[in-house]
């Protein structure tokens, strides 16, 4: 299988967990898109009563163009149920996201739930957070060098993330700042890390996702879908 249709046998594992009643948080990225494409299609076929709640202007999009109900964010403090994406994943279930730039509403949609899924091809899981990625962080402009500097003392590399094609200059996020990507080595105490990065004031948010993800489920080649 492709390493899409790895992503969408995940998605539509998740989105087949999904009970008729619920609001659910709808995470950011290509893998929660094929979650969100499966749960309009039981909504239409099944007529279950699902509610969203989306953690991006990408989400949102794509729940409007399917036809799928949403709350605002601010409206909800308790979700049924949340599903996400995830860029690593270890054997704790802690997640680097942010990929997407989506972390920082991702991250206040997830802490809604107990019952937040991520979802995920296999590529994704790692035996400790940093192997592949940097550490996303949503920083308020005006504090980048700032932070730039107190990151590198905790032994990451900051490099402020650039627009793609049809954007000049500095990605901004969906709530207005910049987004920068810490290079750290694999770390070895990511609640510590998370931690001290909550602490460098002008950093809203960051992709260091501890003791948040409840169930895991990772679509593989070899092994199909394997849950934790
Ligand atoms: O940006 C994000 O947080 C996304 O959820 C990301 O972590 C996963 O995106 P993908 O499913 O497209 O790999």
């Amino acid at each position: 299988a492709s390493m899409d249709e790895l992503k969408k046998a995940a998605g539509v594992r998740a989105a087949d967990m999904i009970k008729d009643g619920m609001i659910v948080g709808l995470g950011t990225g290509s893998t929660a898109a094929h979650m969100v494409n499966r749960l309009a299609e039981r909504i239409k076929t099944e007529g279950i009563h699902v509610t969203g709640v989306s953690t991006s202007w990408s989400t949102t999009l794509q729940c409007r163009s399917l036809g799928i109900p949403l709350k605002e964010m601010g409206e909800v403090s308790h979700l049924d149920m949340v599903i996400d994406g995830a860029d690593e994943i270890d054997p704790n279930r802690n997640l680097i996201k942010g990929r997407g730039a989506a972390h920082l509403l991702e991250k206040i949609v997830a802490s809604m739930t107990d019952n937040y899924v991520i979802i995920a091809d296999s590529g994704k899981a790692v035996q400790q957070l940093g192997t592949k990625f940097a550490v996303p962080l949503e920083i308020i402009p005006g504090a980048i060098a700032v932070v730039t500097e107190r990151v590198k003392k905790l032994g990451g590399e900051v490099k402020v993330r650039m627009g793609a094609p049809g954007k000049d200059g500095p990605v901004i996020s969906d709530s207005g700042n910049l987004i920068a990507d810490a290079k750290f080595a694999p770390i070895a105490d990511p609640d510590k890390l998370a931690r001290d990065l909550e602490h460098i004031v002008g950093i809203v948010g960051h992709g260091l996702f501890i003791n948040m993800a409840t169930k895991v489920i990772l679509a593989d080649e070899a092994k199909g879908l394997i849950e934790f």
